[in-house]
């Protein structure tokens, strides 16, 4: 069983939580700008954020839309393609991290903070110090740690932070960081450019350290390669249970969601399985909470707009409890 969850109106990406016994999406806003389709994702030209939120049987339960939680036009630092966010909590304040783009076409990660998980936000007037990429997710650890986990190739522009190191692997020099289509160009046989995870400052408003490489291990222990269909593209997810750090991402262009497990909050994972098959549309992103003792696995396709690929729609199905034990 699936249910479309808000008909009224395209959006993607959803983060989601409970908080106070609610289960809250935090969505992208799609929209038609008539920008057309390009391998960068020009055509994802959203301006706004909303908050949705329900009580009870996903399957089932009344959707409330609490409206405009951020526009970018209150945002001093971002011009345009507000991508997707997520939401942590710490000491009651809500703090909402987003990607967005700068004046100058790069996009960063900003911070924006509410009293009540509903909103509205209110942005910082600088985007997070040493920010960079896109497709934040927040998880706070059960020591209260906060870990940000980002990156998304091509569009989000990943593979222009990788260092040196990384983008000359095992003597194959992969070209500039600057190349967007690093991952298209490159041997299929080289380790996969990784995205990053980084703890939060106690504040939640700055990275406390340097980002850290992301590797996923295949099941001989080894690095995912770039030519893997299973390797990271975009869409980081992070849930923990049993102890055991589970993180979910998706493979962009072989348009998979896949889930890895590892032991510490910062990986590598290794590859467990693939999550969820392509959808329609190009792009496939998504969240897994566990609420009212039940899996749950929020993400969007682009059925009700016929395949118009930068319209989705938020859909969410049950996952079984044993993917995660
Ligand atoms: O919504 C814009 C972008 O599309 C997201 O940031 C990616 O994860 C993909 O879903």
């Amino acid at each position: 069983m699936q249910r479309y969850l808000f008909p009224n109106d395209y959006m993607a990406d959803p983060s989601v939580h409970v908080f106070n016994d609610r289960l809250y999406i935090y969505p992208s806003h799609d929209r038609d700008s008539g920008e057309a389709f390009d391998d960068d994702g020009g055509h994802f030209q959203m301006r706004d954020y909303h908050v949705l939120s329900l009580s009870g049987n996903p399957f089932e339960a009344a959707v409330t839309d609490h409206g405009v939680i951020l526009d970018v036009n209150q945002v001093p630092w971002a011009e345009k393609q507000l991508w997707d966010s997520d939401v942590v909590e710490k000491d009651g304040l809500y703090y909402l991290i987003f990607s967005a783009k700068d004046y100058n076409g790069v996009f960063h990660l900003g911070v924006a903070t509410s009293e009540r998980p509903e909103g509205p936000f209110i942005p910082q007037k600088h985007p997070i110090r040493g920010s960079f990429s896109i497709d934040p997710c927040v998880f706070k650890d059960d020591d209260g740690s906060i870990y940000c986990y980002f990156g998304g190739l091509w569009g989000g522009q990943l593979q222009w932070y990788q260092s040196p190191e990384v983008l000359t692997k095992e003597g194959v020099d992969l070209g500039p960081a600057a190349d967007r289509k690093t991952q298209l160009r490159c041997p299929a046989d080289v380790p996969a450019l990784p995205s990053f995870a980084v703890r939060m400052s106690d504040d939640v408003l700055q990275f406390a350290e340097a980002p850290r490489s992301v590797v996923i291990l295949d099941v001989n222990g080894q690095p995912l390669k770039a030519g893997d269909p299973h390797r990271f593209f975009e869409a980081s997810w992070m849930h923990k249970w049993g102890g055991k750090y589970f993180f979910s991402y998706s493979t962009g262009d072989s348009h998979l969601l896949c889930l890895a497990v590892g032991d510490n909050p910062y990986g590598p994972f290794r590859f467990q399985c693939e999550l969820l098959q392509p959808v329609v549309g190009w792009t496939t992103h998504h969240s897994i909470v566990r609420y009212q003792n039940r899996w749950w696995l929020f993400h969007h396709d682009c059925v009700p707009s016929n395949d118009v690929t930068w319209l989705r729609s938020l859909k969410v199905k049950e996952l079984p409890a044993s993917l995660f034990e």
